[in-house]
């Protein structure tokens, strides 16, 4: 079924140079993007995001995190996006993530902070809720396939 799916590219992946490395991955992939921007993270919006992880004793260094510096935020569409996107992007944790996989090959732990990377939807649900809270529906666009080159 095709799907759409949202992603985070986190602070490391845009201080670090890694934002095409890991757009390539999709392209190859043979998914698209239907919407995409660049955006600043408050404590808030990471309320809102991470609302299942509010409370948890990691919560303020995920907010440190999300925060450090603009992330991009992307909707990628294709066939099963969600679980495809979600194997993509491997395990959490970066030294327990498959080598091949985003979080494999990119993440890292510093001191007692890990940075892995991607954020990626772990359901339909998800996504649908997800995708609302950083795109309008006039901001996700509509590819025709009959003019893709
Ligand atoms: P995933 O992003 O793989 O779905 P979640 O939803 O369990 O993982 O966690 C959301 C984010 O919270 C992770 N991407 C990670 O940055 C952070 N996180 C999760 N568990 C921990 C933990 N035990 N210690 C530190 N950070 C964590």
């Amino acid at each position: 079924m095709i799907e759409r799916t949202l992603i985070i590219l986190k602070p490391d992946a845009v201080l670090r140079g890694r934002m095409g490395d890991v757009i390539s991955r999709f392209e190859q992939k043979g998914y698209r993007f239907v919407a995409m921007k660049l955006i600043q993270f408050d404590r808030a919006l990471a309320e809102r995001h991470y609302a299942e992880h509010v409370g948890k004793s990691f919560f303020d260094s995920l907010v440190d995190y999300i925060c450090m510096s603009p992330v991009l935020v992307g909707v990628v569409e294709g066939e099963d996006a969600i679980t495809v996107t979600r194997k993509l992007a491997g395990a959490t944790h970066p030294l327990k993530s498959e080598p091949g996989t985003i979080r494999g090959d990119l993440g890292f732990i510093k001191g007692d902070n890990m940075y892995n990377t991607i954020h990626a939807s772990d359901s339909p649900e998800s996504a649908k809720r997800e995708m609302g809270l950083f795109f309008s529906d006039e901001e996700l666009l509509d590819y025709d396939d009959a003019k893709t080159l």
